[in-house]
């Protein structure tokens, strides 16, 4: 059996088996000075800690999930896993947001249902649930998932646009959407040359008229954290900030930060 077949195969049982996991890794708000500390938002990320081949990423893993119709059963996992936890950090008193990350794969109209009624039955506070549709590999944002993005919003559920830069949709593209927030992928975030400072220029732009939120994604030294903010990003995410790490990592953060 070839390695990807047996992964489907374990892929199967996986979820069952409780083999699915959470990395959180922190979200910052830039205009806390320095390097900031205090995370405003966790994105939940999935491991798959296989009995025999150890921690599979979901690069490996994802694509077979979706040829394999496993993916709904997965995102359901996640979200449940993750809503839970953010929901105990919320009663403790925390100010914390989840994005969890969709496979546009799944978004149809039947899927915003879903995720509506598990989006009610968590309970989370009121605008602290956030969708990330990916734009990478075309054509992910098709019209059908486009048409999608009012319903979500309409039953509360924020929508981000991850990855911008690293496909092919342009900053006056997204002027057509129903968003709330754009990720700006690490491949612009890293980049020091105008055309990079340019493009992430053009989409703070358009998301100040709109009222969005510019996270960049990627930050893994003090020049990317700097150029993010003097490009007018508000929100950071990368290795330089936090890793995608365990539940009890993020914890100790929120406490730190409750001390200061
Ligand atoms: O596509 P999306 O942006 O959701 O991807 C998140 C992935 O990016 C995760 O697998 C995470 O581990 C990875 N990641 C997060 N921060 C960084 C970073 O600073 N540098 C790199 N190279 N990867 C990162
Ligand atoms: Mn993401």
């Amino acid at each position: 059996m070839s390695s990807r077949t047996e992964l489907a195969t374990d892929l199967h049982s996986a979820v069952a088996a409780h083999q699915l996991d959470v990395a959180y890794q922190p979200i910052f708000d830039l205009s806390e000075p320095g390097i900031p500390r205090t995370p405003v938002a966790v994105e939940a990320l999935c491991r798959w800690r296989h009995p025999v081949r150890g921690v599979v990423m979901p690069d490996e893993f994802i694509p077979i999930a979706e040829e394999e119709r496993l993916i709904e059963a997965i995102d359901a996992e996640m979200l449940r896993m993750a809503g839970g936890q953010v929901r105990e950090w919320q009663r403790a008193g925390y100010s914390i947001a989840l994005a969890v990350n969709a496979s546009p794969t799944t978004l149809t109209a039947d899927f915003v249902t879903a995720l509506g009624r598990r989006a009610r039955e968590l309970n989370l506070q009121d605008g602290t649930l956030i969708v990330e549709i990916t734009e990478t590999p075309p054509p992910q944002l098709a019209p059908s998932v486009l048409d999608l993005l009012p319903t979500l919003r309409a039953i509360g559920v924020g929508v981000s646009i991850d990855d911008f830069g690293a496909g092919d949709t342009t900053a006056s593209m997204l002027d057509a959407l129903s968003i709330d927030e754009v990720k700006i992928d690490r491949s612009l975030t890293q980049r020091d040359d105008d055309e990079a400072g340019q493009a992430i220029a053009e989409v703070v732009r358009r998301s100040a008229t709109h009222g969005w939120l510019v996270v960049a994604e990627g930050i893994e030294t003090e020049e990317d954290l700097e150029r993010a903010r003097s490009r007018g990003c508000d929100r950071g995410q990368g290795y330089l900030l936090g890793r995608p790490g365990t539940a009890q990592a993020v914890e100790t953060l929120l406490i730190e930060a409750r001390g200061r």
